[in-house]
């Protein structure tokens, strides 16, 4: 096990004067407040050893789940998260967004490669080495990618990671939902509002709204004008009539 070196007294709120730091494992493993170390031969029967921290796939559940038949969580999963932006977000760019985030893996794996989708999971983004924080065992690292982002409107932003023993997460939460629900370390997603200003219509649209003082946010509230004159309404309602001529 690696080396702590202690450079601040450990708060009694994280197990002073003595806790178990168990690098790799989740950190419900990791007891705080020491007094006693019992061997065991057999797991121990401590009801968070026992009854809590357990997988169960969905085949297991409600319908059958009893403490036996989850699997206990012992090592950390590959697990990562996208800082910024946050969740229904409305992001006005020039095409490009960037995407801030961490990424983890347990077990004695480091993280190797960070992938985010501007598209729910469809098309992958590699984020450079050079935009990833250092290495280091048992830590994150920190990471930030300019993904292009084209389209406009509500999209799901996701991101995946990759260990040194290449695992990597399960795309879709329902792939892999723990029902105990702990560690249920599926591709993390966000969903934001993408205004997209090198589109010459939207730029118009935003050069508008600045010219008259009004903000973009809250994404609900409707523009206080007319969107259009009649005399642009009736050009362009000409042109493409709404009806086949003949
Ligand atoms: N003695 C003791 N140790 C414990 C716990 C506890 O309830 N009692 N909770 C565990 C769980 S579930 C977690 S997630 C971590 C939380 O550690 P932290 O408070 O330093 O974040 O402590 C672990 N160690
Ligand atoms: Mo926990």
């Amino acid at each position: 096990m690696a080396r702590v070196r202690i450079t601040q007294p450990l708060p009694k709120i994280h197990g002073y004067p003595l806790r178990v730091v168990v690098t790799g494992y989740i950190g419900a493993r990791s007891a705080k407040w020491v007094y006693k170390i019992n061997a065991l031969s057999e797991p121990s029967m401590g009801p968070v050893q026992r009854q809590e921290y357990l997988y169960y796939t969905q085949q297991i559940g409600k319908q059958n789940a009893k403490y036996s038949n989850g699997f206990s969580i012992q090592n950390m999963p590959v697990s990562s998260a996208i800082i910024f932006p946050q969740d229904k977000q409305v992001i006005i760019h020039d095409g490009h967004v960037e995407l801030k985030g961490w990424s983890y893996s347990g077990g004695g794996n480091w993280v190797e490669r960070v992938e985010v989708s501007p598209d729910g999971g469809h098309v992958w983004y590699c984020v450079d080495q050079d935009d990833m924080t250092e290495k280091h065992y048992h830590a994150w690292r920190l990471w930030s990618i300019k993904l292009p982002v084209d389209a406009e409107g509500w999209l799901e932003f996701c991101v995946r990671t990759w260990d040194s023993s290449n695992n990597t997460e399960p795309t879709f939460v329902r792939s892999a939902w723990n029902w105990d629900l702990h560690v249920t370390s599926s591709c993390h997603r966000i969903k934001v509002y993408s205004v997209n200003t090198s589109r010459p219509a939207t730029a118009q649209r935003l050069a508008e709204m600045a010219a008259r003082g009004e903000a973009f946010d809250p994404l609900t509230r409707p523009l206080p004008w007319s969107l259009e004159s009649e005399e642009e309404y009736l050009k362009l309602v000409r042109k493409y009539p709404r009806e086949p001529l003949n």
